[in-house]
């Protein structure tokens, strides 16, 4: 099938100051505790502020600016966007308004890499308008100015025509210029303080809900990106590790607000109009990995975001496992989505590389999700309505799937184990076989958390049979020749056996159906696969690999790990030493894959409370995975399955 569609910046506001001179003292922070950000500098003599944030119950970005003399601030403002746009000025209200294309084709070459056609593509409308105390608010044709004022405000509206998954943006799309009007409006006639005070109440209600401590630090109290360098020589700074558990969690309330819309590959941080893998919803590992730490971070509500997607998926999916897959129950979602909840098997038209192209078992990895949200809130009328039948038709669809083998087993044909390769003793490489283990044990929890939200609810006895018995078919794992938990059907070796995937592992981590106390073998089997991978790995790889030996209570491994996702990254590849495989943090704190993908971030501060607390149904286990270095502090608010905090 085709591959999903790019995920596009609207634009850039630039806010063009005319003093001449040079800047000094220049700071520069975001403000984790309320989700605002400041900047400020001084030029002959005069100290100048920028104040900035995003609030979501006003739907407005606000920036404040002042000087701290009367009559110095001059500047103008204007906008630009990569996409095809118009800007003019109405009654002093900057106005952009452009269309999206309907496709960009990410690098990629079969179809036409740009497809513009107004009938179908997502409006946009920007507005901008601003708010002085004293000065003059002057227009040009394209931009606004405000001169010798003392104190302003740029109020900035943002809206389109998206109106759901299954919707024509053009033909059925909202009407985006009377949104973004609305919200400016509302937001312009409150004074700046009260929407700023209801932006920090509506922040704070979640980001306030953890409080991690580890104790004193010695590191002392500098830039993040020299904080970062200074950490990657083997210093201590743990304010440093809280600080990257926390900017996880305020990532995921920032990025996590639009129902059918989560996070995607960068969360909405995105300034390409090609963006890496087309800054999309990568299922194979990528988007699951960012809301790990929805549920036990006591960020529920965040979860929203993903599993409303989840049922967008399951509508487009009942086409897809039937057209694809020959399953004619159920739906089925593959390596690749976007807002338009694609699931078809990406590969540009056979064009590419089965490796990802060949598994449909997003679904059952993402009907989890479902089971999780669920065991964390006790939230039954969730499971009922909305919940259980998504996870009824993604067993649904794994049942369809599965063959027999010629020992009686079921098993999955064709399969693979996401994007990796094994190599024959002949020399052959290759990436599809039967009975691959990582589908299995998708398979396997997903039938497993059915079953049990089956009971939950007391419903669909026959069902439930049904899945009993293909559970205790399923091909059982097997422990290769070299101690590890086999990926492939056969103890064959890998291409390469230190690759970033290890979605084998999946039972131990995100599933729970390995762990050192129910499967011993299991467990130690794991730990040894992970041993032959090693420690190198890309960002989100790392994030996996942490809570991967949380899991197994090896904590000071995982702080290990931890210590390497924040190593630094520069940006423009100069500062760091050689070119390296492995991923870690840039001076910002987003994830370096590298490139940039928010998963490492939501992957690691997930791992932080894996390390803190774990739990299943039956049990809440405290400090797991406690490290060494972590010898004092204390924490709060961390969920645990059952309904704790
Ligand atoms: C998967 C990974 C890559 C990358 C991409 C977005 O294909 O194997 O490393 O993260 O998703």
């Amino acid at each position: 099938g085709k591959n999903s569609e790019s995920y596009a910046p609207l634009g850039t506001l630039e806010i063009n100051n005319s003093e001449k001179g040079k800047a000094v003292n220049y700071h520069r922070e975001l403000d984790l505790s309320n989700a605002i950000s400041k900047v400020s500098y001084e030029m002959a003599g005069i100290k100048y502020t920028r104040e900035y944030f995003v609030s979501a119950p006003d739907q407005i970005m606000i920036i404040k600016l002042t000087a701290d003399q009367k009559g110095a601030l001059n500047f103008d403002v204007n906008l630009k966007s990569l996409l095809k746009s118009n800007v003019e000025v109405r009654n002093n209200i900057l106005v952009l308004t452009g269309s999206a294309p309907i496709h960009e084709n990410a690098g990629y070459t079969v179809l036409p890499k740009y497809l513009d056609i107004k009938e179908r593509g997502t409006r946009f409308t920007t507005l901008i308008q601003i708010k002085k105390t004293d000065g003059k608010v002057t227009s040009s044709r394209e931009s606004l100015s405000l001169k010798d004022a003392t104190e302003a405000t740029i109020y900035v509206s943002v809206a389109t025509s998206f109106n759901g998954f299954d919707k024509n943006p053009a033909t059925e799309g909202l009407d985006e210029v009377s949104i973004a009007l609305q919200n400016l409006n509302k937001a312009y006639a409150k004074p700046f303080d009260k929407v700023k005070e209801s932006h920090i109440a509506d922040y704070q209600k979640f980001f306030n809900r953890v409080n991690l401590d580890l104790g004193k630090t010695t590191a002392p109290d500098l830039p993040t990106d020299e904080r970062l360098l200074r950490y990657a020589d083997g210093k201590e700074d743990k304010n440093l590790e809280i600080l990257y558990f926390n900017f996880g969690r305020y990532l995921l309330i920032s990025s996590s607000r639009t129902l059918g819309v989560p996070a995607n590959l960068q969360g909405l941080w995105n300034p390409h109009l090609s963006p890496p893998w087309s800054s999309n919803y990568t299922m194979n590992i990528n988007l699951e990995e960012n809301y790990w730490l929805a549920e036990n971070t006591n960020l529920s509500e965040m979860h929203s975001s993903l599993l409303s997607f989840i049922k967008n998926l399951s509508v487009t999916g009942k086409v897809t496992a039937k057209t694809f897959y020959g399953v004619n129950k159920g739906w089925a979602a593959a390596h690749n989505s976007d807002i338009w909840a694609m699931t078809n098997p990406v590969g540009q038209f056979g064009k590419e590389d089965p490796m990802w192209a060949c598994w449909p078992i997003a679904g059952a990895w993402l009907s989890t999700h479902i089971w999780e949200h669920y065991t964390f809130t006790q939230d039954l009328a969730y499971l009922k309505k909305e919940g259980y039948p998504l996870m009824i038709g993604a067993a649904e669809f794994c049942l369809g799937w599965l063959v027999t083998d010629k020992n009686g087993n079921l098993i999955t044909s064709p399969s693979t184990s996401p994007e990796n390769q094994y190599k024959l003793a002949d020399g052959f490489v290759g990436a599809t076989l039967y009975g691959g283990t990582a589908d299995l044990a998708m398979i396997r929890e997903c039938f497993d958390k059915t079953i049990k939200a089956s009971k939950v609810l007391n419903t669909d006895a026959d069902f439930r049979a049904k899945l009993e018995t293909a559970l205790s078919k399923l091909y059982p794992y097997q422990i290769g020749k070299k101690g590890n938990l086999q990926e492939w059907y056969f103890d064959w070796d890998d291409n390469d056996p230190k690759h970033r995937h290890q979605s084998q592992l999946f039972g131990l981590f995100p599933g729970d159906h390995i762990t050192p106390l129910k499967t011993p073998d299991l467990a130690e089997a794991s730990r040894k696969t992970l041993e032959i991978k090693g420690d190198e790995t890309t960002g989100w790889s790392k994030g996996w690999r942490i809570n991967l030996w949380a899991r197994l209570w090896y904590g000071n491994r995982a702080y290990k790990m931890y210590r390497e996702l924040l190593r630094y990254v520069d940006p423009d590849g100069k500062k760091t030493e050689k070119p390296r495989r492995g991923g870690g943090t840039y001076p910002n704190l987003f994830d370096a894959h590298p490139p940039f993908q928010i998963d490492g971030n939501f992957g690691g501060a997930a791992a932080v409370a894996e390390m803190l607390v774990q739990s299943d149904e039956n049990e809440i286990r405290l400090l797991p995975a406690l490290p060494d270095a972590w010898d004092e502090g204390s924490v709060s608010g961390i969920c645990a399955r059952g309904g704790f905090e």
